[in-house]
């Protein structure tokens, strides 16, 4: 899985990365969260449109339903192919944008995650300062001539306290994680995280 702020490349990376298994003979498919299976799709429009109020614990319990469908209709049949999965945020973003960022109780996330039933064997967490976060996801937005979601509409300080979260949850599993500078260009991140995957699982 790859985790962490906005604009830290996850998304180019999980598609890179999936090329680069499949090149090596290890067929392999980028997905996302929220979203990766139609109805999961859906849920994704409605947790980030910003002009719809939600709870934080609302918000955790449509992350943890598109979750559920994602697993049911794309990850597990993929797995069950021999498949790899690259998957661009999971359930460490429950745990650190509901939970850590917007004070739900860890216990209830926990009780979700039971409930997922999965967990990856290696996350990478694209770390990167906030300042460079924002300024990477302002531009694409600019480019792309889009408003800030929900999310990119919290302020420095929650952003601050995210990017701490994730590199907490590495601390505490270093064998389950590896953290990444996602400041360099590119092409040295996918080094980087190539090296990582490799390293991690063979
Ligand atoms: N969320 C949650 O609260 N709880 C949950 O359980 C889950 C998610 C699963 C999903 O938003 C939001 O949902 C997310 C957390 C919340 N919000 N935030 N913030 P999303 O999927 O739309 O956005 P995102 O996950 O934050 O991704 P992003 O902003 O699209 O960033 P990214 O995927 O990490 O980066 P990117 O799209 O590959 O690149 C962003 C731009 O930076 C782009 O123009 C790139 O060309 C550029 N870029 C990328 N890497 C580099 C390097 N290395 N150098 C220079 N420029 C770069």
């Amino acid at each position: 899985m790859l985790e962490g702020g906005e604009g830290a490349g996850k998304s180019t990376q999980a598609r890179r990365l999936a090329d680069w298994l499949a090149g090596r003979g290890t067929a392999a498919l980028a997905t996302r969260e929220p979203g990766g299976a139609p109805g999961a799709e859906r849920i994704r429009a409605l947790l980030l449109d910003p002009a719809e109020p939600l709870t934080p614990l609302a918000q955790t319990l449509l992350h943890v339903a598109a979750r559920v469908e994602h697993v049911a209709v794309t990850i597990r049949p993929a797995l069950a192919s021999g498949i790899w999965v690259v998957c661009d945020r999971f359930m460490d973003s429950t745990r650190v944008y509901q939970g850590v960022a917007q004070g739900v109780a860890p216990a209830a996330i926990e009780m979700l995650a039971g409930i997922v039933g999965i967990e990856p064997d290696l996350t990478l967490v694209l770390d990167l300062p906030v300042a460079v976060s924002r300024e990477r996801s302002a531009a694409r937005r600019a480019q792309l001539g889009e408003a800030a979601d929900r999310y990119e509409a919290m302020d420095d300080a929650t952003h601050a306290r995210i990017r701490d979260g994730f590199l907490a949850r590495a601390a505490a599993a270093p064998d389950r994680y590896a953290v990444i500078d996602a400041s360099a260009g590119l092409d040295a991140v996918f080094a980087e995280l190539c090296a990582a995957v490799a390293q991690r699982l063979g």
